[in-house]
């Protein structure tokens, strides 16, 4: 299921931010660089914040988001009015 909440585009810019937030190129976020990349975005956001959001989009539970778990978040942080 990829999203159709972003243009190919957009897909292409948020893989972009996600590559430069994926500090140790493992190509999953952790808590830590989802926490940098909030900031990026210019929200504030608690270390407590980032695990819940991690653990609501965590799907295959392995404790950071990949690129699919990333893009969901993404989608639904846009469709509750945040860019
Ligand atoms: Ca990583
Ligand atoms: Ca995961």
């Amino acid at each position: 299921m990829v999203n159709k909440v972003f243009t190919a585009e957009e897909v292409s810019e948020l893989k972009q931010l996600f590559a430069q937030h994926d500090s140790d190129q493992d190509g999953r976020i952790s808590t830590k660089e989802l926490l940098n990349l909030t900031k990026s975005l210019g929200e504030t956001a608690s270390e407590e914040d980032v695990l819940f959001v991690i653990k609501s989009f965590d799907t295959n539970n392995n404790g950071a988001l990949d690129m699919k778990e990333y893009l969901d978040l993404m989608a639904n942080l846009r469709s509750i009015g945040m860019e």
